[in-house]
């Protein structure tokens, strides 16, 4: 039997595949939500271009008949559904639990809206309970490190973990998090980052299940 969380996440999913309609251009993300969104576009039969967001979720998509195109070869990307580890009410994310962050922030900068689909359990007050993803050059690892590390945070390199690109992530525990796009383009001005799982200021919507029924934010 699917726990209350695996229900709300469905719940989220089954709400965010509501916006869509044939003919659009949808980025598609990654994780267990984008996974249950990926089955609720193929139960509608919706007839949509997907621009996947990792290996991961091009082979879901293939199996379930979802046709999909190269980022770089769709003239725009109409929405894009995507799972996210925290959240704020001000739509502040962290991404990269699962190691996707780069071509997730791609394809949500290129989108015309991002929509995120979570469980409760996401909801923060403020970011940074979750460690912060931050993608890095293998070459660059050890000074990534070092310059984390001289901001006050520690860091780890995750284990057995390289990235679509190649690349490693690091992840970083700054404490709750004031500002998020501050530390965020702190982050990405270090030599090596290719990119970090903050995302500020770029999501557009927030569909929450929570105990059976769906929030969203804004409201
Ligand atoms: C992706 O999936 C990631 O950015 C995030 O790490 C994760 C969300 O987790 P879930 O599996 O709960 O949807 O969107």
């Amino acid at each position: 039997m699917a726990s209350q969380q695996e229900n709300d996440k469905q719940l989220a999913a089954q709400a965010a595949v509501a916006l869509l309609a044939d003919g659009m251009t949808v980025g598609l993300g990654t994780g267990s939500t984008a996974t249950a969104a990926l089955h609720a576009i193929a139960a509608r039969k919706l007839s949509i271009t997907g621009v996947p967001t990792s290996r991961q979720t091009a082979e879901l998509a293939m199996a379930l008949g979802i046709p999909l195109a190269d980022i770089n070869e769709v003239p725009h990307i109409d929405i894009t559904l995507d799972g996210a580890d925290e959240f704020t009410v001000s739509l502040d994310l962290i991404k990269g639990g699962g190691g996707a962050l780069l071509h997730e922030k791609i394809v949500a900068v290129r989108s015309r809206q991002l929509v995120i689909m979570t469980d409760a359990s996401k909801l923060v007050e403020r970011l940074g309970k979750f460690r912060v993803p931050v993608e890095v050059i293998p070459f660059a690892v050890r000074y990534v490190q070092e310059q984390i590390a001289g901001m006050g945070a520690a860091c780890t390199v995750r284990p057995d973990v390289v990235t679509d690109e190649g690349n490693l992530i690091v992840d970083a525990d700054f404490g709750l998090v004031e500002s998020p796009s501050a530390l965020g383009a702190r982050l990405k001005s270090i030599t090596g980052v290719v990119e970090h799982g903050i995302f500020a200021g770029i999501a557009t919507l927030v569909f929450m299940g929570d105990n059976g029924t769906v929030r969203r934010f804004p409201q």
